[in-house]
């Protein structure tokens, strides 16, 4: 059987600079379309690239169709800080973009999969905060956290109406070394390490004992692959998955990176983004994604401090006391 071609939608962002690697890796550089809306002449990246605002229905169409795609991973989106600073602009870029991908899923007949990140922004303060199941009482209070709950159901929508093969997993915070996050509650524990390697103190701006649910990127590409290879008949759950990787609060994370960099100091300034953070869970149970498609976390946090420094202070090498 052929690879299907895959397109990437907002491949220069955080998971999508990683996912773009590891599928090219996986399923041949020929097969993968990396997307996003900077222009080509100011873009370098190591598979072919294209500029698409996921906005434009009618280009993305042209798209799907020029180059044949089968799947396409649509990462495109506005985070839970950043959507608080323009609540319409995240609703319409988050809403939107998913409407054209389902929409070319259910026109174009060549285009069989679509994977579309959720979060566990889909939570809110009247939801259980610990081991927080699969179903629950979800009333998000971000724009961020309601455009995703939203997306989510109309993602079973279109499963259930037009027979779309729509997939998706509830990423916790997501932590790696080889992109910026762009604009999340949970950049916190990516911009940490930053701090560390350079010798600087960080200023957190959630309190210490904010305990969140966090992934290392490697864990979640996985998970993402993992889902989209899963034959169609084991996916029970066409809205969207909990899957868990580790929980730790700022307090938590400073005492691993200290066992590397005992000097290192934190201070503590929460800002609006602690009313966010305290109202999503602090861990998720995610059952469904073992029993389903059979994920299983690979990293904790001092496995991933390790690498993470180890990897954070390359960028830093005049300042650096790693390694
Ligand atoms: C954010 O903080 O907004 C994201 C998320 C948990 O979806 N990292």
């Amino acid at each position: 059987m052929n690879t299907p071609k895959i397109l990437v939608i907002g491949a220069l962002g955080q998971i999508g600079s990683e996912l773009v690697e590891e599928l090219c890796n996986q399923k041949g550089k020929e097969n993968v379309i990396a997307s996003d809306i900077r222009p080509e002449n100011e873009v370098e990246i190591d598979a072919t690239y294209i500029t698409l605002n996921v906005m434009e229905k009618e280009r993305l169409f042209e798209v799907v169709q020029k180059y044949n795609i089968g799947v396409i991973y649509n990462l495109a989106a506005v985070l839970s800080a950043k959507g608080e600073q323009n609540p319409m602009f995240a609703w319409e870029l988050n809403m939107q973009g998913l409407f054209n991908t389902l929409e070319a899923a259910k026109e174009i007949s060549h285009l069989t999969q679509i994977f579309w990140p959720s979060s566990i922004a889909v939570f809110g303060p009247n939801s259980p905060r610990i081991d927080t199941p699969q179903y629950c009482v979800m009333d998000p209070n971000t724009v961020y956290g309601i455009s995703k709950l939203a997306g989510e159901r109309w993602c079973e929508y279109y499963a259930e109406k037009y027979g779309v093969d729509v997939r998706s997993i509830r990423y916790p915070g997501l932590i790696g070394y080889k992109a910026a996050p762009g604009g999340g509650t949970t950049d916190y524990a990516v911009d940490i390490y930053h701090y560390a390697v350079q010798n600087k103190p960080y200023k957190c701006f959630l309190r210490e004992d904010t305990m969140l649910p966090m992934m290392y990127m490697e864990d979640a590409i996985r998970a993402t692959i993992l889902l989209m290879d899963t034959p169609a008949e084991k996916i029970k759950n066409r809205s969207s998955y909990n899957i868990a990787g580790m929980s730790f609060s700022p307090e938590g994370i400073t005492e691993s990176i200290r066992t590397y960099l005992p000097g290192f100091e934190c201070t503590y300034e929460p800002d609006f983004r602690q009313k966010i953070a305290d109202s999503w869970p602090m861990s998720v149970d995610d059952t469904d994604a073992k029993n389903d498609w059979g994920w299983t976390p690979e990293y904790n946090l001092d496995k991933m401090t390790q690498i993470m420094l180890e990897n954070i202070s390359r960028k830093y090498p005049q300042t650096s006391s790693i390694g």
